[in-house]
Formats: C-alpha cells, structure tokens, sequence
C-alpha cells in the first residue's frame, strides 16, 4: 500500500481536463491505497479574492470529490486551510529554494504572461505544494503534465531539506496518464480555468452544448481536430474512427455526438452530486481536516526540532 496525494484549487468549477488528469486516476488507485485528497483552497487565494465565491468553491469542489466516486471512509477528504501546517511547510521550505529556481517554473510565467498578477504567494506556489505533499509522506502524486515540473520541485524541495537537515522527506512521485497528459480546451490549448477554455464537469448539458459548440474548428480537413481530441476521453480508437468516418466534415454533428458522451459519463454522478447537502461536505471536512492534521502535526514535531526552532 503506497500514499497516494492529489489536490485541485477552489478557484472555479472543475473542468474535464481536472478529472481526466487528476481525479480518474485518483479514484481508480484510491481504494487499494493509503489515499489523501486536498481541496486547496489557500492556492486559489493566489487568484481569487471574493471570500463568497472562494467558500462556495471550496463546498463544489468536495461535492465534485464525492460525486466522482471518492469514499470519505477511504480517502481523507480535507481543506488545506485546515491544516496550518501546510503554510508552515511552505515557509521553511522557501528558506531553503532560490528566486531565480523559482523563477523557472513554467507554470508562473505562463499565468503572468496570460495577464495573470504576478503576486508573492503565485511565484512560491510551488513551495506550497511541495509542503502539501511532502508533509504526508507520499508516494505516488496522480496529476496532469502541467504539474510534472512543480513535482520536480517538491522533490528538489526534499532533496534540499534532507541535505541540509538530514532524512526526513520522501521524494514522490508523479502519475501522470501519458494518453491523457494535458486534455485541450475549446481553444485547443491546455484547457484551464483561468484561460476560459473550459468545459465544465458538472455544468447542466446545455452548458457542456454551448462549450463544445464553442471548439474552434477551423482544421480546414473532415476531422474537426479540436472535438476529436477531446472525444479520444470518451471513445474507444475503433468507436471514433466509424464516428468519424461516418460523420466526415460534419463538424456539428460530432459536437453533438461529442455533448451526448460528455452527458452520458457525467449524468449518473450528476445525480450522485445532487444529492448530497451542504451539512454532508462540512461534515466530511471536518473529519477529513481532524485526521490530516494529526498526521501533519506529527511530522511537524520532527521537522521544527531539526530547523532549530524546538526549545
Ligand atoms: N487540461 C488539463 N489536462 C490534464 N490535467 C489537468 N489539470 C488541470 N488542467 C488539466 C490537472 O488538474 C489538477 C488540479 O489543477 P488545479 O485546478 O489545481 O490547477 P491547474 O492545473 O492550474 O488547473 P487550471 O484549470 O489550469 O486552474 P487555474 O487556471 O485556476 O490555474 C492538476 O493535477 C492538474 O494537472
């Protein structure tokens, strides 16, 4: 039995590329291991300044959790807020990386370079993260290919502490589903919230209808590449080439093929997700908080005596 890790922000509505990169194999690996899933919630604070849109956030985005097929008897459900420690982490680990490391993450310079502000907590991000993982002692992180440098970072943050401080952290690492990788938004490009180029995961079908409508077609050829490459989650290789073959330069009739597998998978836990009040997530939460926190603690006794600051 391995610890399996994953988070996703509280910054918006999850997305297709959230689940087929983090959450699918998150809950096919979740029941044979030792398995912790994080709403990150002071991550999204990097972006997201509006207290109301950032706790309703923080109840979808569990709700998601639940509704995907994750067991709060299994895995532990909790809110990175909850564990102080984390920050904690985070701070001690920025003590040990340089600015100019830090300035090499890809994932920075693409959210400044999109218009995104490039405030403190964006650029040690990746810190953050690194305690995020490293505190529990994990083993295996399943995330999408845009997270495969900020992994390399928490190992460099490991390697760095251990160095300095001796044993204390594994070096994770990454499940990343080379099929799956980066899943592309209507735009073609890595779909992500803040580029608005989502297809939401839980939207009614009339918003997953008008996101697909949305994918730029202009491929010029009888495969609209854009669709296709999102349809690739939902259909088998032979399925979507009789699909294809049959539908050739019907870009509108392979979006509506595409809407009705989107709805097909994402119908039942609709269902599931409707389902389940309020009181059930805080409820979740706060068992899911009690139980990171006492692992976290633990950890934290052993790493304060090492830094020095125990007395
Ligand atoms: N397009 C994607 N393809 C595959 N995996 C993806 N993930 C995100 N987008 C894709 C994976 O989802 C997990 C959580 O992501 P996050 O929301 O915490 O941060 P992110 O990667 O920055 O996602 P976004 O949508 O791009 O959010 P914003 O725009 O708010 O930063 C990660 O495992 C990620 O790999």
């Amino acid at each position: 039995m391995q610890r399996l890790f994953t988070g996703i922000q509280a910054s918006g509505a999850l997305h297709v590329g959230n689940y087929f990169g983090a959450l699918k194999p998150f809950v096919e690996l979740a029941r044979e291991n030792d398995s912790m899933l994080m709403v990150a919630d002071y991550h999204a604070l990097t972006s997201l300044r509006d207290p109301a849109a950032v706790r309703t956030n923080i109840i979808n985005v569990t709700k998601d959790y639940l509704a995907v097929g994750i067991d709060p008897a299994q895995a532990i459900i909790f809110k990175q807020s909850d564990v102080p420690e984390h920050t904690e982490l985070s701070w001690i680990f920025q003590c040990l990386v340089t600015v100019p490391f830090l300035q090499q993450a890809h994932a920075f310079k693409d959210k400044v370079a999109k218009g995104l502000e490039a405030n403190a907590g964006l650029f040690a991000y990746p810190m953050l993260m690194a305690a995020d993982i490293l505190l529990y002692d994990t083993d295996v992180v399943p995330v999408g290919a845009d997270q495969r440098q900020h992994l390399e970072y928490a190992r460099e943050a490991a390697a760095k502490f251990n160095n300095a401080y001796g044993q204390t952290f594994k070096e994770p690492k990454e499940k990343i589903l080379e099929m799956i990788a980066t899943v592309p938004g209507t735009d073609g490009k890595k779909m992500s919230k803040s580029y608005g180029n989502t297809i939401p995961l839980f939207g009614t079908k009339d918003e997953i209808a008008k996101a697909v409508m949305s994918i730029v077609t202009d491929s010029g050829s009888d495969k609209p590449e854009n669709v296709f490459a999102i349809h690739q989650l939902f259909k088998t290789e032979s399925e979507l080439a009789a699909l294809y073959e049959e539908h050739k330069g019907k870009y509108k009739n392979l979006k509506e093929a595409l809407i009705e597998d989107i709805d097909s998978l994402v119908a039942p836990m609709r269902e599931i997700r409707n389902a389940i009040a309020e009181s059930d997530v805080e409820q979740v939460l706060k068992e899911g908080g009690a139980r990171a926190r006492s692992r976290a603690s633990e950890k934290m006794k052993d790493v304060r005596a090492k830094v020095g600051v125990t007395i």
